[in-house]
């Protein structure tokens, strides 16, 4: 095999430039994308900030109201709703302007990709820089949104440097670079490694990645298990032998019933709705994919549509979550119901694969 060159694309404050992107007038001001609970008031969290609201220490999972305190001073602060049919709107025209660079394009999620693109660069980090900047100015002009961008030889790389440069970066590490580059960062950087490993590596006072080489790959399966040990072992050497594989973003899978009556009432829809997920999660399951995207669609008598969906935190495949979010979105979405519904549906998207948990994606 020669030299690979993958990129990673990741949109900045992806949510927060959208709002921008429609209200040029919030670019001057802190602004946060607010996923509201059900509860009322300020109960959730937020979604995502721009730049500035996060110098105040606003940032994505947070409570709405832990941001209002953070942002007290600022009382041009602007605090709105999702509106995940408008991103995914932005999501796509920024994809198929990016597609059309990539030998491999591997659709991740609504605001990141990794492209292969060895064979038009024919592997030189030269035309990989070019080529890597093209694509910036391209979405700049085309869809107006910045983004970021790691180039390297694998997945692994290529997606801790898009995260090296934030907003509007370009990081080219090229092979020659990868053990300087990788050496000096916190172990943190690494996909896949979150708190609980990092404090354990801070115990043992390890910051940054090169400090993991004092350990070999017995130690560090015997602290961290097999799978993982192993791949904080090849991730401090930057190894990563996953393929870009080619994934478009627009496929989903669906369940729709007629209903034996047209109705409102929850008791009736939410069986119906159980009844879907369960056909729905045996397509999943067969297909050996996860999904972070959950959505219900009513048929309405009058045959007007009406849908809504929520995105998780994680990607899963499992029955339960499907069925307890479906019921949730139903609820919501009956709350101002006034038309009986005819045809009732389920669909999940944003699918990943499901795959061996050597593999540094099925952590993201
Ligand atoms: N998101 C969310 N809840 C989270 C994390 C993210 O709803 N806990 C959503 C909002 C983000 C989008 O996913 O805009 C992309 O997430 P990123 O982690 O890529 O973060 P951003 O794009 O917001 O910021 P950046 O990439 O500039 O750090
Ligand atoms: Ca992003
Ligand atoms: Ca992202």
């Amino acid at each position: 095999m020669g030299a690979r060159v993958v990129f990673h694309i990741d949109f900045d404050y992806f949510f927060a430039q959208c709002e921008e992107l429609r209200n040029p007038d919030l670019k001057s001001k802190p602004v946060c994308v607010c996923v509201y609970s059900d509860r009322g008031g300020d109960s959730g969290a937020i979604a995502t900030a721009n730049y500035i609201a996060r110098k105040f220490g606003v940032k994505s999972g947070i409570p709405i109201s832990f941001a209002k305190k953070r942002l007290e001073d600022r009382k041009d602060a602007v605090f709105l709703p999702v509106d995940f049919d408008y991103y995914l709107e932005i999501s796509e025209n920024a994809m198929s302007v990016i597609k059309e660079s990539a030998d491999i394009f591997e659709y991740v999620g609504k605001d990141e990709a990794y492209l292969d693109v060895s064979n038009r660069v024919e592997g030189d980090f030269n035309k990989a820089s070019h080529l890597a900047q093209q694509i910036k100015n391209a979405v700049r002009d085309k869809v107006k949104l910045s983004c970021s961008i790691g180039v390297s030889t694998n997945k692994l790389i290529a997606k801790i440097a898009s995260d090296f440069k934030k907003p509007d970066g370009l990081t080219v590490v090229s092979p020659e670079k990868i053990e300087e580059f990788l050496g000096q960062l916190k172990i943190r950087a690494i996909p896949g490694i979150g708190k609980k490993t990092e404090d354990r590596f801070t115990q043992m006072n390890f910051e940054i990645i090169d400090d993991l080489k004092k350990l070999d790959v017995f130690t560090l399966n015997k602290e961290f298990g097999r799978k993982h040990g192993t791949y904080i072992f090849n991730a401090a050497r930057g190894i990563d032998t996953e393929p870009v594989k080619e994934r478009d973003p627009s496929v989903q899978y669906s369940k729709i019933t007629t209903l034996k009556k047209d109705s409102k009432d929850f008791d009736f829809l939410a069986e119906n709705i159980n009844q879907l997920c369960v056909e729905l999660h045996e397509v999943v399951k067969k297909n050996n994919r996860m999904f972070k995207s959950i959505g219900i669609q009513f048929i309405q008598s009058d045959l007007t549509n009406k849908t809504k969906s929520r995105m998780l935190k994680n990607p899963t495949a499992n029955l339960e979550e499907l069925q307890k979010n479906a019921n949730q979105l139903l609820k919501e979405a009956l709350e101002d119901q006034k038309n009986t519904i005819r045809r009732l549906g389920v669909k999940v998207s944003e699918l990943s694969e499901l795959r061996g948990q050597s593999d540094i994606t099925s952590y993201f």
